[in-house]
């Protein structure tokens, strides 16, 4: 438990810190200002000072309404792991009140870092944490040392109601959402304040609260938009099967911003940031809702007529759908595969669809000359090298032309999780870094052949599909000569894992150094490997 940081200050009333902090603010009539704290690196970029962040629309919104209220928001946009006293230099520069990190799972062990400082250093600033993994586990983030609240699910209006309370000196404890603690260690829970169901209420996301123009994306002339919030799906791998149980309205989950107010955003976006030539939809489904979709596409047409991505699913898509996407100018769409065996993918991924429709669809997008990027997963619970293969050999047959394969990560509190805790593949906690990037250990699909099928997928892919394109005899031979190889006991796939992985990381570095060195040269290489942009 976190020691009583009030009693340094305040021995005779052993207020918390948020207590105590809200007298000090009401004395000295001051509203008090915010710092957001994003650590926007992984584990394995850690120690790079080179790279560029990316945009936060969580972020944005929650900084959007604070200052419409009249409030002052900072960000501390990390895009490394700082040292104690870096760390802290920069907390005392941005001159704050309250401190709220935004934290997702992999985050973590760094924001217990960082709040462990701040107990040391700076016990006077109460701090809160927010995000996914608040989201998920909000008692285990108010374990950590030196977090004093945790907002659980949307932060906008919570967080507002916090400050009006240290503004007031009312020091309140009742605000929905907020979970407190207290300066003995117990827990003020209190119920979640229901999800905002009109987005159109929500003023614009506050771009400039990030240095735009220096983001990751802005170097490619791209904008990450989202105009919606939340999933209808439920997908056990994704947090969305989890995240929207927290609220009382849940059924409300999938909310998409009026197509006017979207093409509203976009103008405001592109007046700011005249740069911006290509836009990404983060949107989790683009093509959720038909009658959005096609309300959206001919103002988009009309207004915007950016090239675009987006995301979609196979099982809700027409051909229709594709053609509009293309008219509308979408270059490329990123869509989730997953799992190539339709039975495994329906049992253990709740994602029901036939492999015959996803060809299909493929077909659509090659003929519309839409780039195709999916998404896959590799190491799942209760999966094998050999179901692995048909993820693979299913891109090959769909012939798609960009993969990105992911190794499972068991997200706290999502359905999979579950059932790789029930299957006896999470070993016990402290045993496996959370950085790993293999969080299961399956005696089945054993760590290095998890980590030889992600680092070498996008070649086996390229293998089997040179493979389907032989005549039908040939083919078959050559299939079941390759699975035998790949699948061989004594195939050696830790050596092939190390290889790929130093390839991959001497690509990426050179990719990152141009794209530094000449963004539009880096734009155009990029663009030549897509079907057609704009
Ligand atoms: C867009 C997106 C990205 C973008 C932008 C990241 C970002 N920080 O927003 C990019 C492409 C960079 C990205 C990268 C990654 N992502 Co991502 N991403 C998403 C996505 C699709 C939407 C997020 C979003 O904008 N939501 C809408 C906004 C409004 O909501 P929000 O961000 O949650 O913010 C609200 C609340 O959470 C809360 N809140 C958040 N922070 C704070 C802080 C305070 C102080 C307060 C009070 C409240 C608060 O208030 C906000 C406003 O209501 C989600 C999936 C989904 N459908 O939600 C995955 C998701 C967030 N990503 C995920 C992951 C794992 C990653 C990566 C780690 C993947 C990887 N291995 O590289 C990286 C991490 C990189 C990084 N720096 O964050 C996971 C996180 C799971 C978890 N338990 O943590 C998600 C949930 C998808 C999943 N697998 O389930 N991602
Ligand atoms: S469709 Fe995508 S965003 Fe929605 S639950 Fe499934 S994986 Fe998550």
């Amino acid at each position: 438990m976190k020691k009583n940081k009030f009693v340094k200050i305040c021995p005779r009333f052993a207020l918390t810190s948020v207590r105590f902090s809200a007298i000090i603010i009401s004395i000295m009539n001051k509203l008090p200002t915010t710092l957001l704290i994003y650590p926007d690196f992984l584990e394995e970029d850690k120690s790079n000072k080179n790279k560029l962040g990316n945009y936060s629309e969580g972020l944005a919104s929650i900084s959007a309404v604070l200052k419409q209220a009249g409030y002052d928001v900072k960000l501390y946009h990390m895009l490394y792991m700082p040292d104690k006293k870096e760390f802290l230099k920069k907390i005392r520069e941005f001159d704050c009140d309250v401190i709220g990190f935004s934290a997702r799972t992999t985050a973590i062990p760094f924001i217990t870092e960082f709040a462990g400082w701040l107990d040391d250093e700076l016990p006077d600033i109460p701090v809160g944490i927010g995000g996914y993994h608040a989201t998920l586990v909000p008692d285990e983030c108010l374990q950590l040392r030196g977090i004093d609240m945790v907002i659980v699910g949307e932060g906008e209006y919570p967080w507002l109601d916090y400050l009006n309370s240290l503004r007031d000196g009312t020091s309140r404890t009742d605000i929905e959402s907020i979970n407190f603690k207290q300066s003995d260690g117990s827990i003020i829970h209190n119920p979640v304040r229901p999800l905002i169901e009109d987005l159109d209420s929500l003023p614009f996301p506050d771009f400039d609260l990030f240095d735009y123009a220096n983001l990751d994306r802005s170097k490619n002339f791209t904008a990450m938009v989202m105009l919606s919030r939340g999933c209808l799906f439920s997908c056990t791998y994704c947090g969305n099967s989890q995240f929207r149980n927290v609220y009382p309205n849940k059924k409300k989950y999938a909310r998409f911003r009026s197509p006017e107010k979207s093409i509203e955003l976009l103008l405001l976006l592109l007046k700011k940031f005249p740069f911006i030539k290509y836009l990404e939809f983060r949107d989790a489904i683009f093509n959720t809702y038909e009658d959005w979709f096609y309300e959206f596409m001919p103002l988009y047409i009309e207004k915007i007529g950016l090239p675009f991505n987006c995301n979609l699913r196979f099982d809700i898509l027409t051909e229709e759908m594709v053609k509009m996407l293309k008219d509308g100018g979408c270059y490329m769409i990123d869509i989730g595969l997953e799992n190539g065996n339709e039975e495994f993918r329906t049992k253990y991924l709740h994602r029901s669809m036939k492999n015959e429709h996803m060809i299909n669809v493929a077909k659509w997008f090659k003929q519309h000359k839409i780039t195709t990027l999916t998404y896959n997963i590799v190491g799942l619970p209760h999966e094998t090298l050999e179901l692995s293969l048909e993820t693979v050999k299913l891109n090959a047959k769909l012939d798609v032309d960009k993969v990105i394969p992911n190794i499972f990560y068991p997200y706290p509190m999502t359905i999979l999780e579950r059932t790789a805790r029930e299957g006896g593949f999470i070993p016990e906690s402290g045993t496996v870094d959370p950085n790993d990037p293999v969080q299961l250990r399956m005696s089945q699909y054993p760590k290095y052949d998890i980590l030889y099928m992600a680092y070498n997928f996008n070649k086996l892919v390229r293998q089997y599909r040179r493979i389907y394109a032989l005549p039908e005899a040939q083919s078959k031979k050559a299939e079941a000569k390759l699975d035998r190889k790949i699948t061989a006991k004594n195939y050696p796939r830790k050596f092939l894992y190390k290889s790929a992985k130093l390839k991959e990381a001497m690509f990426v570095k050179a990719k990152k150094l141009l794209k530094r060195l000449s963004p539009k040269l880096f734009v155009f290489l990029k663009n030549r490997t897509m079907k057609e942009v704009k």
